[in-house]
This record gives structure tokens, sequence and C-alpha cells, in this order.
């Protein structure tokens, strides 16, 4: 979508981020990169995500994405036009969701 503002507000090494950087690359979206300090959270990170508290965040035209996962499916979901983020076989989705739910399972930040 040409107007849309993408801003992704994240901490450079976070694997987490990296989902939403990637999911962006392949999608070819243009965002704003702002980068967090997880120490001191800024205004904008406990506007955005009040919850959680955490990066990565995806703001969408002024609406928070949080969880990395949901950012992933959301970019799919917005930007279907563009290359499929998983794969077409079934089985092989089933083993892609697997390792990103072990690595939300066994990575604790
Ligand atoms: N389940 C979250 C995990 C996000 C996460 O753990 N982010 C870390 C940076 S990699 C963070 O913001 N830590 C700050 C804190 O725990 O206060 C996701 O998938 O987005």
């Amino acid at each position: 979508m040409v107007n849309d503002e993408v801003v992704l507000l994240d901490f450079c090494p976070s694997m987490f981020g990296m989902r939403l950087r990637i999911a962006l690359a392949e999608k070819e979206v243009k965002y704003e990169f702002k980068e967090g300090d997880l120490w001191k959270k800024s205004h904008l990170l406990l506007e955005m995500n009040p919850i959680h508290k955490k990066v990565p965040v995806l703001i969408h035209n002024g609406k928070p994405i949080c969880e990395s996962i949901i950012g992933v499916e959301y970019i799919e979901e917005v930007w279907k036009d563009k290359i499929p983020l998983l794969p077409s076989d079934p089985y092989e989705r089933a083993q892609a969701r697997f390792w990103a739910d072990y690595i939300n399972k066994k990575v604790n930040l």
C-alpha cells in the first residue's frame, strides 16, 4: 500500500525483531526503524506496548501490533499480494510454526 506509514520499534540485536525485519524485507515494505532502549523504556514504547513493554512493536499507520509472531502474521495478511512468508505445503508450514513456537518457549529475555 503506497501511503502506508510503517514504523518498527526495535532493538538492533533482538531476534524477535529480526522476524519482523525479515518479513518486511521479503514483502519489500519500506519502514522507519526506531531503536528502543531496553533499560530506559521510551514514552513511545510504553504507549505502543503498555501490556508487555517490550520490543519489537510494529506500528502501522499509527496503530501498534505487539508480539513478533502476531506482527509477522499481520504483515502476511496486509501485504498478501507479495511473496508468501510460509511454504504452501501444509506440513512444511507446520514445521515452520513449530520452530517459531520453540523459540518463543525456549528464549526468555
Ligand atoms: N514474545 C515477545 C518477546 C519480545 C522480547 O522478549 N523482547 C525483548 C528484547 S529481544 C525486550 O523487549 N526485553 C525488555 C524487557 O523484557 O523488559 C515477542 O515475540 O515479540
